[in-house]
């Protein structure tokens, strides 16, 4: 049977014959017009940027090389049969576009087991940065301090012909994926377990093995861990920790420079440290008003957050305009495996209560939850207590789907990335006499 490289390598050619064609015959057709609006207003909707991995959609939510979550619920192995998801598998299936046999899937365990001892400097560095430290900052820090191993950095200075790029890029993102589980552990248990580490069990897999070396080993955190691991990796290229991590590769930074970069993303507030600020907030309402406040009483706190200048964290989204896959399959998680949990009733009441106000303000887009509306619930039922950890999570399982996409777009040949952009003057100037 191929190995993961081998079953990429097969792929490559094709594709990168397909992509050559889309060029040549489709060239100079039209994919959108670029408004002045989505010029301020962050780029939304300007289809622009080759992203192979996964696509989504405004109402149905993600697809991951074509499949839905319940589809790869449904599709890839587990750690048992009917079980959640190994996002071993969702690898595989990112890298070749296939989904992987049982055997494949252990054979990317493995490979990630092979490549996951941390040098002895990384574990020092962790250790030296001062307490309070923010684990997303920690976890840069971390990627940052792997770069000194990097297969590509060193094969480009050795004057590697451009066409084997994604060769060192596939390396050195296997390598980084496989050391990610015990890199958070060791922030988390550095900053909550007084620094007592878990060595790693070669007997489990990868997600369950961050799951345990931060110090959870009981069968529904293991599967929790697997079934967020998977659904955390990629949604499509333009949200912020893929698009950062697209732009910085495409100057040929190597795979640790460009992920380190989408991580300083992922920890902004907007995008991945919702999260946290969900768990936060939740927090913050059963300090208020208790732990089983009235739908009425969870009215007037939205309103008050909305009418202090804030967002109210897990809602709304800048594509999806509907109820986020992603927190659809963890509230099905919480109704197998928690459904009398205080907390996941709040959430739930939240649900109802939410989306109405955020279209009665007028101007929000999306009302609905997205992906960090529910995680932080499950992980606290389960122990995993300390919010200001939840986007590290969240970044281990996105290196899979950018990384992914990183060996794509060398093996495409994707250029540097360079938008052209506009002064005020200069947008006055372009639309005089429209
Ligand atoms: N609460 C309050 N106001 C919100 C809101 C929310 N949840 N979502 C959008 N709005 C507001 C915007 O702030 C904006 O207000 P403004 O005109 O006064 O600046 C207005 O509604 C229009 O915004 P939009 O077009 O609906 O959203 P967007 O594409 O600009 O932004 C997002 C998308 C996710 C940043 C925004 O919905 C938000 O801030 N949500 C809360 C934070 C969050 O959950 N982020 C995580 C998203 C998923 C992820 O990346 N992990």
């Amino acid at each position: 049977a191929p190995s993961l490289k081998e079953a990429l390598a097969e792929k490559i050619l094709a594709e990168q014959e397909r992509v050559k064609a889309l060029k040549k015959e489709h060239g100079s057709k039209i994919l959108g017009q670029v408004t002045v609006e989505q010029a301020i207003g962050g780029m939304r909707g300007i289809p622009c940027m080759l992203w192979e991995t996964s696509l989504l959609d405004a109402d149905e939510g993600i697809r991951f090389r074509g499949y839905t979550i319940p589809e790869l619920q449904e599709k890839l192995p587990g750690a048992a049969p009917g079980g959640e998801p190994l996002p071993e598998g969702l690898l595989w299936l990112l890298l070749t576009g296939e989904v992987p046999t049982p055997a494949q899937v252990s054979s990317v365990t493995e490979e990630l087991r092979s490549r996951s001892a941390l040098p002895n400097h990384v574990k020092a560095l962790l250790g030296s940065l001062p307490a309070g430290t923010h684990p997303m900052t920690q976890l840069a820090q971390a990627v940052l301090g792997l770069q000194s191993g990097s297969k590509f950095a060193a094969a480009y200075d050795a004057g590697l012909h451009k066409s084997r790029y994604w060769e060192p890029v596939l390396e050195d993102s296997l390598d980084l994926i496989a050391k990610l589980p015990e890199i958070a552990a060791i922030i988390y248990r550095n900053a909550y377990a007084g620094g007592e580490l878990i060595a790693p069990d070669p007997a489990l897999d990868w997600a369950a093995n961050l799951s345990a070396m931060m110090g959870f080993r009981e069968h529904g955190a293991l599967e929790l861990m697997r079934l967020y691991q998977t659904i955390h990796t990629d949604h499509e290229g333009g949200n912020v920790s893929a698009h950062a991590t697209h732009l910085v590769g495409s100057a040929l930074s190597d795979p640790y420079l460009a992920f380190a970069a989408g991580m300083t993303g992922l920890a902004g507030p907007l995008h991945g440290l919702a999260n946290q600020e969900v768990l936060r907030w939740i927090q913050h309402v059963t300090r208020e008003i208790g732990e089983s406040p009235s739908k009425e009483q969870l009215r007037e706190f939205v309103w008050a957050t909305l009418k202090g200048g804030k967002v109210v964290p897990g809602f709304g989204h800048a594509v999806l305009r509907r109820t986020d896959p992603r927190y659809t399959c963890q509230r099905v998680f919480a109704q197998k495996h928690l459904p009398d949990y205080p907390m996941f009733k709040l959430v739930s009441d939240l649900y109802e209560v939410v989306p109405d106000i955020l279209t009665a303000t007028g101007k929000v887009k999306n009302p609905w939850p997205n992906v960090d509306a529910h995680s932080g619930v499950l992980l606290q039922y389960y122990g995993i207590t300390q919010e200001s950890f939840y986007t590290v999570l969240f970044g281990v399982s996105r290196a899979m789907g950018v990384l992914a996409q990183g060996v794509w777009s060398r093996a495409l040949g994707l250029p540097i990335e360079r938008p052209k952009s506009l002064t005020v003057d200069a947008m006055l100037d372009r639309v005089k006499g429209q």
